[in-house]
């Protein structure tokens, strides 16, 4: 049978107790086959895809539970994707972030990016849309040509000319088809207005709100050990709070970590290594609050909504995604950035925070569904 959902926005009539008929709306709940491009950087699993391998699989599962036919194009030996996945063979392509602005875009002999491609040309007319989450030129360029509408969740600020103008054709030609995280990212871009800003989301059933921290009630910092995460600031605020902080996160840069450490030797920073989701979020869920000293425009920063999906308040730099996503003294605190003043400052105040709050926002916001609806909705 099918079934036609409305739902009022109105209160019912005082009197009568009846809903206005006019104000019904109906929920367009149309099953939709929706094909999802995955990054040609990695396959899914490997972690090389960072926080694109967190949407696509949150996408999935988002979009499944409403109901919608989702298949995936991923690199072969990717991982965890239930059974639509299409897996392609052939070269990984070089990460964006390591080329610089003025790079040419380059296309390795046996590339995966063109072969997954033409597995999306092939298949194509099975599905209502295709959305790419790929940082890559390819996609863009073939938007056009297609017959099923191509659209592009972009999972980073600007980077590179070449990508930034081939952004720039598709919105020329097809406006509408292009979505970012957050407004910091889109800003990075010559036209903000291209992008329709949609968050993201995390599966918040995999995450346990943990209502109070543990005795030792240490800062927690989860990232990459890199530059652009600025982990100098936190070694800093280490050693003016005394405060111990857990860090986890792969350890990209040694040399960078040993420089930190050199450098800040009253810092109290205790290494543990990188963390599956699940153990992840137990151990995040038992500090007192997340920090966060982004020295890059972070597109969006999904650790801040994982970290108060167990209730725990997030600090943070005015800079990038993670200040569009903590409410300033209600799920933490955002300090002007590079102040690691501020942020001791905003140690002293963490228990002004409600944590069933901070978990209360990413359910309502940051859930699955929610993120699920906003990307229907595009
Ligand atoms: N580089 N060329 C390229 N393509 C991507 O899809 C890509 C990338 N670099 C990093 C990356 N994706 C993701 O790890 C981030 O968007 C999160």
């Amino acid at each position: 049978r099918i079934f036609r959902i409305f739902c009022c926005h109105d209160r019912p009539d005082s009197t009568s107790g009846e809903y206005p008929v006019s104000r019904w709306v109906e929920l367009d709940v149309t099953p939709r086959r929706i094909l999802l491009a995955s990054t040609p950087v990695g396959p899914l699993g490997s972690g090389i895809g960072g926080g694109v391998e967190l949407t696509l699989h949150n996408l999935v599962y988002g979009l499944g539970l409403q109901g919608h036919h989702v298949e995936v194009v991923a690199p072969a030996g990717s991982l965890h994707v239930g059974e639509r996945v299409h897996q392609v063979k052939g070269a990984l392509q070089v990460s964006s972030q390591t080329q610089a602005r003025d790079a040419p875009i380059e296309m390795p002999s046996g590339s995966v990016l063109a072969a997954m491609w033409s597995t999306v040309s092939d298949i194509q007319d099975q599905f209502d849309a295709v959305i790419n989450l790929a940082y890559d030129w390819l996609p863009l360029y073939l938007t056009p040509f297609m017959r099923v509408p191509v659209l592009h969740l972009v999972s980073m600020g600007s980077l590179n000319d070449v990508m930034d103008s081939a952004l720039a054709d598709v919105e020329l030609e097809l406006s509408g088809r292009l979505a970012a995280h957050s407004m910091a990212q889109a800003n990075t871009f010559p036209d903000p207005a291209m992008f329709r800003i949609v968050g993201n989301g995390i599966v918040t059933e995999r995450y346990d709100l943990q209502t109070r921290p543990d005795a030792e009630a240490a800062l927690g910092f989860v990232g990459r050990i890199s530059p652009e995460k600025g982990l100098e600031d936190v070694a800093e605020l280490s050693a003016r709070t005394g405060r111990v902080v857990r860090v986890w996160g792969m350890m990209q840069d040694e040399a960078y970590w040993h420089r930190v450490a050199i450098d800040h030797p009253d810092a109290r920073l205790d290494y543990r290594g990188f963390l599956p989701t699940d153990e992840l979020q137990a151990e995040i869920g038992r500090c007192a609050a997340l920090v966060m000293t982004p020295k890059w425009v972070e597109a969006f920063g999904n650790v801040a909504i994982e970290a108060m999906a167990t209730g725990v308040p997030v600090l943070t730099y005015d800079r990038g995604g993670p200040a569009e996503i903590v409410v300033d003294g209600v799920t933490g605190f955002v300090v002007p950035a590079d102040d690691v003043d501020a942020l001791a400052d905003a140690v002293e105040r963490i228990d002004q925070i409600d944590r069933a709050m901070c978990r209360q926002r990413v359910d309502a916001e940051y859930s699955s569904l929610a993120m699920a609806d906003r990307v229907v909705t595009w």
